[in-house]
């Protein structure tokens, strides 16, 4: 070490267990009646009881004066015998790691089929989701569908604008040329909750419906040319999903024309995990994660738009005029500080990495700009490579906290232009009684006693 090298501050986890199992009925219960000031409320009291003791011994210091038992002792593990080969055929993470979980937020919804739970974005490195950390999204429960007996249908919405309606197995979609690529996958109604005020204590809640992953799978295109498409009149497309919430979404024929909109069945190097659309899942990079279609069993080619249910009914804007916008189907740019981040406590002055994701979809992220005093002065972060199109992008930068109150924020600028508005923008077009596409700027508050609060700057 150098000796100036400004001492690595030491940082507290948040805390990801906010609510006993028992409570939870309680807390469904009472949701019913006004549904956003419980959701804060119930997460203010579950917080209130979180045992720190515990939380403080993750920080595992090294005594200062030498004489480090873990040093002098020898473990058992240098000693003995390990475990061997295939312990497990499909390995799991460490024991040491089993608080790292999706979670659902309590209050939310009614019952856990038709739900949400959120990946922990303040335990992950890097762009890629764990498959098994994906956030999930389910709007009648998830299944686990037989491959051998799921197909996927082609027709049109009259005889002319396929030539040839096509079912196809699983298999044979599987031996057609594949392409993968990293995209991340964004629910419109993630940050939904913070929309009217602060609402939830951390980021894997206010940001948690966001998933990235590497997709292989065919493009769609491919499979609409076998079956002789005419591109000519069919303008839109109609996404049908196998399970029971009749997921039907209307897909505008330009994303497919330029290749972009691939039928998936790869997720991070295996076959789509069940919860994430087992055996075959659309993929629509950019767009809210809704036209993601799961278990797709149909593509309608059609002349106009579907005006399905989850297109007139829900995942629709709600503007301050009391209008509603339909088809903002577009994920615009966006990012978030991972660390620090609500929940989680500096346990010293001295530097720190700000680390935080950004994405746009509308194409590759440009710059990021970090703040440490609400928006007064910004610094450019470092972009983690690789840049990807509709992709996560890492940012991070170095700071050297001096125990002093800070206000910690970044700015996500695109390809195209676009940067992320500060709440005050947002809802001066938006309003603030919305549910979808809430892009704003997110500040943490770092308290001089080192905790970190989520804060809104009005
Ligand atoms: N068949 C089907 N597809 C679906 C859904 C669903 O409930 N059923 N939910 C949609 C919504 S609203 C989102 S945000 C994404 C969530 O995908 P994930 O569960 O893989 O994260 O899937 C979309 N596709
Ligand atoms: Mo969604």
């Amino acid at each position: 070490m150098k000796p100036h090298a400004p001492a690595a501050g030491r940082l507290l986890k948040a805390p990801e267990n906010f609510i006993p199992r028992e409570a939870v009925g309680t807390v469904f219960r009472e949701a019913k009646a006004g549904r956003r000031d419980f959701v804060r409320g119930a997460f203010a009291a579950a917080l209130a009881g979180a045992a720190t003791p515990a939380a403080l011994a993750q920080a595992n210091p090294v005594p200062a004066g030498g004489g480090d038992p873990h040093i002098l002792e020898l473990p058992a593990h240098t000693k003995g015998l390990g475990q061997p080969v295939v312990t497990d055929g499909y390995g799991k993470p460490s024991q040491y790691e089993a608080n790292v979980q999706r979670r659902q937020s309590p209050g939310l919804t009614q019952t856990t089929q038709a739900s949400v739970s959120f990946a922990p974005l303040q335990s992950l490195f890097g762009i890629v989701t764990p498959s098994g950390l994906h956030f999930e999204r389910h709007h009648q429960g998830w299944w686990d569908i037989d491959p051998s007996k799921h197909r996927l249908m082609l027709n049109g919405s009259d005889e002319k604008m396929l030539k040839r309606p096509m079912v196809f197995t699983v298999d044979e979609i599987m031996r057609l040329p594949s392409v993968s690529r990293f995209h991340f996958i964004e629910c419109g109604a993630n940050t939904g909750m913070e929309w009217g005020n602060v609402a939830v204590p951390t980021c894997q809640y206010t940001h948690g419906m966001i998933s990235c992953s590497e997709f292989t799978g065919v493009p769609l295109k491919t499979l609409l040319d076998l079956a002789g498409c005419d591109y000519k009149r069919g303008r839109y497309l109609l996404a049908e999903g196998a399970d029971g919430s009749s997921m039907t979404r209307t897909i505008p024929m330009e994303l497919v024309e330029s290749g972009e909109v691939f039928v998936a069945y790869g997720q991070n190097g295996e076959m789509l995990r069940p919860e994430n659309g087992y055996p075959l899942r659309l993929v629509v990079p950019g767009v809210q994660g809704v036209s993601w279609v799961k278990y797709l069993r149909r593509i309608e080619v059609g002349d106009k738009p579907y005006a399905a249910k989850d297109e007139v009914m829900h995942y629709i804007d709600l503007m301050p005029d009391g209008r509603h916008r339909q088809y903002t189907s577009t994920q615009e740019v966006k990012s978030v500080v991972t660390t620090p981040s609500g929940g989680q406590v500096l346990l010293d002055r001295g530097y720190y990495q700000i680390s935080g994701l950004a994405w746009s979809g509308r194409g590759k992220v440009r710059r990021v700009d970090v703040s440490v005093d609400g928006g007064r002065n910004w610094q450019v972060a470092r972009l983690q490579g690789p840049v990807m199109d509709k992709c996560l992008t890492r940012f991070t930068l170095d700071w050297a906290w001096d125990g002093k109150p800070a206000l910690v924020m970044s700015r996500a600028t695109d390809d195209t232009g676009h940067v992320q508005p500060t709440y005050r923008q947002l809802r001066a077009v938006r309003g603030s009684r919305s549910i979808y596409h809430n892009n704003a700027i997110q500040s943490w508050l770092v308290q001089e006693s080192g905790e970190v609060k989520n804060v809104q700057l009005s």
